[in-house]
């Protein structure tokens, strides 16, 4: 690929508060797999995979025109999915703002050429891949202000995923 190529998604990126939270819950409830490391937790909003360079001015502009609003994300749930073999924490319900701004992000993306999934949004935090299925846990929940949308770039290097914050998109109180 391309030199100036970059693998990119866009994310809800935790701060250190509910990103200790998760990690501690996915010590505790998590039986097996391999942990995601702490400093890699999101949720993925949207994967835009490899972006060519001249496609980041279509990227950049994608938080310029988003409207969105602020919301709390209560992480309460633990569970798994045999496949993808991943072990993940999410809302047991999606909140109706959350759903808006997807269908908002989906409708920006499909106008600035991206590819966009037909797959049903399921919104979810991956704490560790290759486990073997478990139980689902009820959990205290963690609650999460949304305050903005990430750019992440995604380094794919030998010891596993490194991710880069690119950009960072305000939603509106
Ligand atoms: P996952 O955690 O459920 O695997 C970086 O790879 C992020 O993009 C991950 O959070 C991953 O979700 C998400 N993602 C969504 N679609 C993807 C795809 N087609 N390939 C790789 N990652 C994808």
């Amino acid at each position: 690929s391309d030199g100036d190529t970059q693998r990119l998604f866009l994310a809800l990126w935790p701060d250190e508060g509910v990103r200790c939270a998760v990690a501690r819950l996915a010590r505790r409830l998590v039986p097996d797999g391999r942990l995601v490391p702490p400093e890699n937790l999101h949720v993925t909003l949207a994967f835009l995979g490899d972006v060519p360079g001249e496609a980041m001015p279509r990227v950049r502009a994608i938080g310029a025109n988003l409207v969105g609003a602020t919301f709390a994300l209560e992480l309460d749930r633990i569970g798994c999915w045999p496949r993808p073999r991943i072990s993940w924490i999410a809302p047991s319900h999606t909140p109706a703002v959350l759903g808006r701004l997807n269908r908002e992000l989906r409708q920006v993306l499909r106008k600035a050429g991206f590819p966009v999934p037909s797959r049903r949004f399921a919104p979810h935090m991956t704490l560790a891949r290759r486990s073997a299925p478990h139980a689902f846990h009820d959990v205290t929940p963690v609650v999460w202000p949304i305050e903005r949308i990430t750019l992440i770039r995604s380094h794919l290097e030998r010891a596993g995923a490194r991710y880069e914050i690119l950009c960072e998109w305000p939603l509106q109180p």
